[in-house]
């Protein structure tokens, strides 16, 4: 019971962290660290303007990824895939580009109020890592 206890202490704190990453002012950004609480491969800041996010229509998600030695991944593969987690209604997934060295963005377009879950999937070097950003969808 103590051991399950703590599994979700840990794991709502590290939630809580993940979401102040995208909860913050929508012109801001913080680090997360992997959502796996592995070692990380890559660093990523996101960013989500406006936030919280606005139902059918493009809200402009970006992240800059670094690796470990703070120094900027250029040339990743990196796409985000949008889901609810409390609902079984497919997928969305879109490319980000490259617009400045080491930041990708796309516009993510969530389809209805509630709790989302970007999907963050970055291929770069050889590597691939995957982060997981919660963000909440208003009318
Ligand atoms: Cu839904």
């Amino acid at each position: 019971m103590q051991l399950i206890y703590r599994f979700f202490g840990v794991l709502s704190l590290l939630i809580g962290l993940l979401a102040a990453g995208c909860s913050a002012q929508a012109d801001s950004t913080s680090t997360n660290t992997d959502a796996a609480g592995g070692p990380k491969l890559f660093a990523v800041d996101c960013t989500l303007n406006p936030n919280p996010a606005t139902i059918l229509q493009e809200n402009a998600f970006s992240i800059t990824v670094k690796d470990a030695q703070q120094q900027k991944i250029t040339h990743a593969t990196v796409t985000f895939t949008l889901s609810m987690p409390e609902m079984d209604h497919g997928d969305i997934t879109v490319d980000a580009k490259e617009t400045e060295d080491g930041l990708y963005s796309a516009q993510i377009v969530p389809t209805m109020v509630g709790k989302w879950i970007v999907s963050i999937h970055i291929v770069a070097n050889g590597q691939t890592d995957q982060l997981q950003f919660p963000l909440d969808a208003k009318p």
